[in-house]
């Protein structure tokens, strides 16, 4: 079925995110991510992609890559990813993807890469530093660019990968054709940054090997409540919103207002007086009832055939969309035959 991309007579704008298939989603993906692109469907034409090329840039289990490109297939659709209304798909099966990723290595300097707070972070302390950590935001420029995607709905420690995209793609317009638009990235006012329930000055992030730093969307309810119960707070036993001095319970506030829809200062309120206990005890509750049905979803589609028909349709139409783009950055570049 062809996209229509109109809405109210006028051209509907784009939106690309990703998300790395690099283990089971966290409730900083879900948060940071994920959430908003439901929301953002009805508004936009979206792309939402699997970036198993991404992932690879850290050494993978063959196995586990398999299992956990197909669940965060299930995942993006079980949150609520409606394909009729968004493209979901996954990078390698768009070829386009890798070869306009070469081409954005080719105008990237190697000085840029190396100031990436990511690669900083990946590479920190390694001896041996795969190639791709250091072109890994190159690559996420061809994945924004061959959209021409307008927004990049992200959390905030990618704010730094789409400014790069920016400037790349500037460079590229500059240069060659003026054929690139600049994205923009949208980041989510709260819950751009979940921080880890062990480390609250550290990003919960999903390839943290400690189990009880992070929430996984599909823990059960006890693993769920055990962890926010053994999340590092202070001795103060006051619950108040100071990121400097209690940057746990700082994070657990964050956590509660976006699931309950309720401002910090209400739930500080609610709080006043009570300890962490009860506080702890609630937040499990409401991340419990948001996120069951979803696992109920997911767990449903890992068993039907939609998971398959959808990725197939979605490689196909985003496949049309990024090697229209790829000829174009090829013939701006003077790559091959002059085609159309
Ligand atoms: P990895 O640990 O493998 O690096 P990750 O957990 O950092 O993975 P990504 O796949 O790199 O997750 O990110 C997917 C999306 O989730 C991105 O938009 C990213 O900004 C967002 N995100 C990741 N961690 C958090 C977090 N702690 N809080 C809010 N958003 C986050
Ligand atoms: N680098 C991102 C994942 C990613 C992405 C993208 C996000 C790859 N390509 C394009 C937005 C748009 C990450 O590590 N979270």
């Amino acid at each position: 079925m062809a996209k229509l991309s109109l809405k109210g007579g006028r051209k509907m704008k784009t939106i690309f995110s990703g998300i790395q298939p690099s283990g089971m989603i966290t409730l900083g993906n879900y948060l940071g991510a994920l959430k908003q692109f439901v929301e953002l469907q009805n508004e936009y034409n979206c792309y939402f992609c699997i970036v198993d090329q991404h992932a690879i840039t850290v050494p993978q289990d063959r196995l586990e890559l398999r299992k956990n490109i197909r669940s965060l297939a299930a995942l993006y659709l079980a949150v609520g990813i409606d394909p009729e209304k968004a493209t979901l798909f996954i990078q390698s099966e768009v070829p386009a993807h890798a070869q306009a990723g070469w081409i954005m290595q080719c105008i990237s300097y190697i000085g840029e890469l190396e100031r990436m707070t990511q690669f900083k972070d990946k590479s920190a302390g390694k001896e041996a530093v795969s190639a791709s950590l250091l072109t890994y935001p190159p690559l996420m420029a061809a994945d924004i660019l061959l959209y021409n995607a307008d927004l990049v709905p992200v959390g905030e420690d990618q704010k730094q990968h789409i400014e790069l995209t920016r400037d790349l793609a500037e460079r590229f317009n500059k240069k060659y054709n003026e054929i690139f638009t600049l994205p923009e990235a949208s980041i989510p006012k709260v819950g751009a940054r979940v921080m880890s329930l062990q480390e609250p000055t550290k990003k919960m992030s999903k390839s943290d090997p400690n189990k009880k730093a992070s929430i996984k969307l599909l823990d059960d309810p006890k693993q769920i409540e055990k962890n926010i119960k053994s999340a590092v707070t202070d001795s103060e036993g006051i619950v108040k919103f100071d990121k400097e001095n209690k940057p746990g319970v700082s994070n657990l506030l964050s956590i509660y207002s976006i699931f309950s829809g309720k401002e910090i200062s209400e739930l500080e309120r609610m709080y006043d007086g009570k300890g962490y206990g009860e506080f702890k005890t609630d937040l499990a509750e409401v991340v419990v009832k948001e996120i069951q049905p979803i696992q109920e979803k997911y767990f449903h589609l890992m068993e039907s055939s939609k998971l398959d028909e959808t990725l197939d349709l979605g490689a196909e139409k985003a496949q049309k969309v990024a090697n229209k783009m790829l000829k174009k950055m090829e013939n701006a570049m003077g790559l091959g035959r002059k085609r159309r």
